[in-house]
């Protein structure tokens, strides 16, 4: 049994259609289904729908062999030790430093405001800037705008939500897409039946223009 881990949200809905292109095909639809555990058209294979920063625990426990999840979340989880195998080029977004179009004086250390704690500590050490980190689960943008903290670090796409809550959009961290993402040991015992599917993906990206 191959167990392949999505998360929630775009991912899965960008990550459905490039398996089904694949040959690999949920039962039930998982965007309906309220099961977490999904058999797919392959009795060898299911699929487990989980919060985006869960999928990389799944995947370096065993609990899942391939996954899918965010280069934005993989950067952040240290401890796990996992191959990264395919860039899906999918979910594509901006890792960004914003503030406020008024930005306010900076008196002592400058805070920001992130749930990407690890990325903006080594982004601004790199820059030679020590900073203030503020670990927030979500709502980043409210931050600035309540005195939390004078910049936040996020995923931007379109920009409207930092548009919307006065922001603008200061430094790119870095591109940010889709990995796929394989247990060390799943890949040594289950080796040909992963390969076939990573086969059968990256062909699929190629396709779309990957
Ligand atoms: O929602 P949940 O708390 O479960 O987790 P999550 O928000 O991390 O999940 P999800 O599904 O929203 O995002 C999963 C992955 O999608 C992220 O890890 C990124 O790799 C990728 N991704 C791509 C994005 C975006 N684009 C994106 N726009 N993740 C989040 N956003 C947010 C953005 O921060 C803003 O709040 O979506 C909002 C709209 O963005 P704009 O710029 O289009 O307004
Ligand atoms: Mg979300």
């Amino acid at each position: 049994m191959i167990t392949f881990a999505v998360s929630k949200g775009r991912i899965l809905e960008q990550t459905l259609p490039l398996l089904a292109q694949a040959g690999i095909r949920a039962l039930e639809s998982p965007e309906t289904s309220r099961k977490l555990i999904l058999p797919t058209n392959h009795a060898d294979v299911r699929l487990l729908v989980l919060r985006a920063t869960d999928v990389p625990v799944f995947l370096s426990q065993g609990a899942a062999d391939i996954g899918v999840v965010g280069k934005d979340v993989l950067l952040e989880q240290t401890g796990s030790d996992l191959y990264e195998v395919l860039d899906l080029q999918i979910a594509r977004c901006k890792l960004m430093v914003a503030e406020p179009d008024d930005k306010p004086p900076v008196h002592g250390r400058l805070r920001v405001a992130t749930k990407y704690v690890n990325t903006t500590r080594n982004y601004f050490a790199e820059k030679g800037q020590q900073v203030d980190i503020i670990k927030l689960y979500g709502s980043m943008e409210l931050a600035p705008l309540v005195g939390l903290s004078h910049k936040i670090v996020d995923v931007v796409d379109t920009g409207k939500t930092l548009i919307a809550n006065g922001l603008q959009p200061t430094e790119l961290i870095m591109e940010i897409t889709s990995r796929l993402v394989v247990n060390k040991s799943s890949m040594k015992r289950r080796n040909q039946r992963l390969r076939s599917v990573i086969q059968d993906l990256a062909e699929q990206v190629k396709a779309m223009g990957g």
